[in-house]
């Protein structure tokens, strides 16, 4: 727990901290190896979004700040902690996953060791405050943040008492507990954001080899916040309280403007969760983006039955304004499993049609899907994986279910086991049909292919990453 309340201090340079989601590299490995052989042979490190949102908003208060990310520097917790006093540090935040908050503390504390300065924790792990604030941080932010960081900011320069902070827990050192506030109403209107900071140089950082369609440097925007579905193992309809906004097409493409002429960007990732959900919305960005000439690759995420019944015309005109790749959340062609999971049985027909839908436009395709859950066999699996021989999508991903904290399944099922596959059973099946899937010649070539018609200069890089990861992939370890 924090000791004292470090208020009535100025806030001048603000340090967020993303570190990796897994404990043992977050501590043990990045103590133990240099950066250079530990990411050798990552497929792809993406922006912190997020953070960049955070930054933007202080920076529009003339207070720095900066992002270190565990991913890109690979900084042992004794150094991470000398950096934020040899810097200048007056307010840390780590950005929080379900799958870090041990790593939290134990940077927490070791930064403690150094330095007296407040430290906080936000993001879609705020859900663990109780952990968090037993380990160490004074503060946890609920839910976005742009708002909540400049009333802590002013809290800890005495301009806002702590009790008055929306969207937050904290520790009290009166009473020695974890006091939780008011929760902070969501942003009306998602215009008034400023747009995420971002340089030339960061953007360069970042890449994502898997993302082989879409030219360097790429950016990472989302259009809307929340999501209109309510998957049982997802947590993200609840981070946003479930509600769905989403921002104007003016404003997105101001964002991209602004990027296409002073970052020089040549792609976009869009990671909504599943991008621009309504018809009209969709059409209507594309033609701007396509009228406004910036010759710019584009990704997103689609759900199976994104624009049913309008497809056709929905993906001619997303390829038209320059979309290469759509990453379907398949997650199951079993329809009793998607009935489990608040999916709907009309999913796999659907599912099958958009990718050859998407296939027969020369857009790329990938299909991800999650096993081991509720209702999951050997069988189903398999039967998984024969829909991805039939239907034949670019990429496809067999990821082992991670039961989210505090998500539905979470909630139902308590711990308690989720299908008849045991954990290391579902390891195995991940990694056999993965390697199944890619290593089957007419598979591989059609993606060889794919990058030949794309991308040809991302060729040599893709075949020789991939290949490594597919041979070398194991889950269970
Ligand atoms: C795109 C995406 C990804 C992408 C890109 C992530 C990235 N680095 O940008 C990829 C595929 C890489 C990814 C990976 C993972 N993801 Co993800 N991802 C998302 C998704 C769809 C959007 C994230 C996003 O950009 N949101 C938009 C920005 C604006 O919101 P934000 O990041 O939450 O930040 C706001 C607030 O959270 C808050 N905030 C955030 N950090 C902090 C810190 C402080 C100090 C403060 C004050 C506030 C604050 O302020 C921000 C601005 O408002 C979300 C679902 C969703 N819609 O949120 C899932 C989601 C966040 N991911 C999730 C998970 C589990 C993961 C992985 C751990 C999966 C894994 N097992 O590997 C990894 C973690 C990797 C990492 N370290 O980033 C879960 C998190 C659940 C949880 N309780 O932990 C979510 C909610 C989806 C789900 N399955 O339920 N992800």
């Amino acid at each position: 727990m924090a000791k004292t309340m470090l208020r009535n201090r100025q806030i001048k340079r603000v340090a967020f901290i993303s570190l990796n989601i897994d404990e043992e590299q977050s501590i043990f490995s990045a103590l133990e190896y240099n950066s250079d052989t530990r990411f050798k042979n990552k497929l792809g490190v993406r922006p912190k979004l997020g953070l960049e949102y955070l930054c933007a908003a202080l920076k529009k208060q003339n207070i720095e700040s900066k992002i270190y990310d565990q991913e890109l520097a690979n900084f042992a917790p004794q150094e991470l902690s000398s950096l934020m006093q040899k810097n200048n540090i007056d307010l840390v935040g780590f950005q929080a996953f379900s799958l870090n908050i041990k790593s939290i503390t134990y940077f927490v504390q070791e930064i403690r060791k150094n330095n007296s300065i407040p430290i906080i924790a936000g993001g879609p792990g705020s859900c663990h405050y109780n952990e968090l604030i037993k380990g160490g941080c004074d503060m946890v932010c609920f839910g976005e943040g742009e708002e909540t960081i400049l009333d802590i900011v002013n809290c800890y320069e005495n301009k806002i008492h702590i009790e008055n902070v929306e969207g937050i827990a904290y520790y009290n050192i009166e009473t020695k507990g974890v006091e939780v506030n008011v929760p902070r109403a969501q942003i009306d209107n998602l215009d008034t954001i400023p747009f995420p900071l971002r340089t030339p140089e960061s953007i360069k950082k970042y890449y994502d080899d898997l993302l082989y369609p879409v030219r360097k440097p790429c950016l990472t925007m989302i259009v809307s916040r929340g999501c209109l579905y309510r998957c049982s193992y997802c947590y993200s309809h609840s981070f946003w309280m479930d509600v769905y906004r989403r921002r104007s097409i003016e404003n997105v493409i101001k964002e991209i403007r602004h990027a296409v002429y002073n970052l020089h960007i040549k792609s976009i990732e869009f990671i909504d969760d599943v991008f621009a959900v309504e018809f009209n919305w969709l059409k209507e960005f594309c033609e701007q983006l396509e009228n406004e000439k910036f010759n710019l690759s584009w990704s997103c995420y689609l759900h199976p039955l994104s624009f049913r019944g309008q497809r056709e015309e929905a993906f001619l005109i997303m390829k038209r304004s320059g979309c290469k790749m759509i990453s379907f959340g398949a997650q199951s062609c079993d329809i009793g499993i998607l009935r489990q999971v608040n999916r709907s049985p009309a999913e796999p027909e659907e599912l099958k049609k958009a990718i050859y839908c998407a296939k027969s436009m020369g857009i790329t395709t990938v299909a991800c899907f999650i096993v081991g859950l509720p209702g999951e066999t050997r069988d189903t699996v398999q039967r998984n994986f024969n829909f991805c021989l039939q239907t034949k999508p670019h990429l496809v991903f067999f990821n082992p279910l991670d039961v989210i904290p505090f998500s539905d399944l979470d909630s139902r099922y308590k711990g308690k086991a989720i299908s008849v596959l045991a954990q290391k059973e579902i390891f195995t099946l991940c990694t056999k049909y993965t390697k199944k899937y890619y290593f089957r010649p007419n598979i591989a070539v059609r993606i060889l292919k794919d990058i030949w018609v794309k991308n040809p200069l991302r060729l040599i890089k893709f075949i020789t990453k991939f290949s490594y990861l597919v041979r070398k992939m194991d889950y269970s370890r």
